[in-house]
């Protein structure tokens, strides 16, 4: 059989790319398939070419992920883009995306974009934010998709790998899109209320780009908060950092517990005050547990 990636799924409409010789096909399931599992942009499939448009789906590979929003299965990483500046940076949306990433399984990556738009202290400030969210456990890299900076860098290290763009609205997911692929392409903003009123999910288009790779056209969360889809005691989960200390209690909250070592790194600088800080601020516990410390 032939293996394939379904790269557009809107409607009845489901698109398959096959790895081998790179070209699309319309996806048509067999019945057996569709009785076992829905089918989602991100699926590997295998199947065979049954006519030169068509590609019967005989098989749903196991997917390892899938992210609600957008739709898309074996997601690699999620490209959460954001600004120092126009928009300014927001440090509690970042921490919150993460998290709700960290739950998804999908491993997510943050993207400086616009820094052709920095004086040297603003520079400063993004040297800063790096540092913080590097020694948390995360990549950081800068680009500028208007001056084409840093984009073949992303594109390597996205090398294979099938990823989403996430991040507020203005921080340049299309531009990055577009320099990716190699076209101007629109990321399909959607609004949360007519997202939440209906019933169809939004169509997802991946497009490749690179070796192998594939992005999506449809962008994850703008703005999210952990508590939607966490309890506050599952939140300590996924901050990264945090899973590298072990307190005297396998439990611990990482709040009032004695013996706690995630307080302890904060108060001695291993762990940055401004993301035990928003950790506090997610689980909406009292603010005087990160003042004393920092
Ligand atoms: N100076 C600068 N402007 C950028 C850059 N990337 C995007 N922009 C601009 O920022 C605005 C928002 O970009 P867009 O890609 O639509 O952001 P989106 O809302 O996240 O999709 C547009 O006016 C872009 O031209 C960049 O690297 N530098
Ligand atoms: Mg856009
Ligand atoms: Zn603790």
């Amino acid at each position: 059989m032939k293996k394939g990636l379904v790269i557009d799924r809107e409607a009845q409409m489901i698109g398959v790319y096959t790895l081998d010789d790179k070209k699309t096909y319309r996806g048509i399931p067999r019945k057996k398939v569709l009785k076992k599992t829905k089918i989602y942009a991100g699926d590997y499939v295998y199947g065979e070419v049954v006519d030169e448009n068509t590609f019967a789906i005989e098989q749903v590979e196991e997917r390892k992920n899938f992210l609600v929003r957008p739709p898309v299965a074996n997601v690699d990483k999620v490209l959460i883009v954001s600004t120092i500046k126009m928009p300014e940076f927001d440090n509690f949306l970042m921490d919150n995306l993460l998290v709700v990433y960290e739950h998804f399984q999908t491993d997510p990556v943050i993207i400086f974009n616009k820094i052709d738009l920095l004086n040297e202290e603003e520079k400063a400030g993004l040297e800063k934010w790096t540092q913080i969210y590097t020694d948390a456990g995360y990549d950081v890299l800068w680009v500028s998709a208007a001056r084409n900076e840093g984009i073949q860098k992303l594109t390597d290290y996205l090398e294979g790998m099938i990823c989403v763009l996430a991040g507020p609205s203005g921080v340049g997911k299309s531009s990055i899109l577009s320099r990716l692929v190699g076209v101007q392409l629109e990321v399909r903003e959607v609004s949360e209320k007519t997202e939440r009123g209906r019933h169809t999910t939004t169509g997802v288009k991946l497009f490749p780009f690179g070796e192998n790779s594939f992005i999506g056209d449809t962008p994850g969360f703008s703005s999210v908060d952990a508590l939607y889809f966490l309890k506050p005691n599952e939140v300590r989960l996924y901050f990264r950092e945090f899973l590298r200390y072990d307190c005297k209690f396998p439990d611990c909250t990482h709040t009032r517990e004695p013996g706690c070592q995630v307080r302890e790194a904060v108060k001695n600088g291993e762990i940055s005050c401004e993301r035990y800080k928003n950790y506090i601020k997610i689980i909406k516990e009292d603010p005087a547990l990160w003042q004393e410390l920092c």
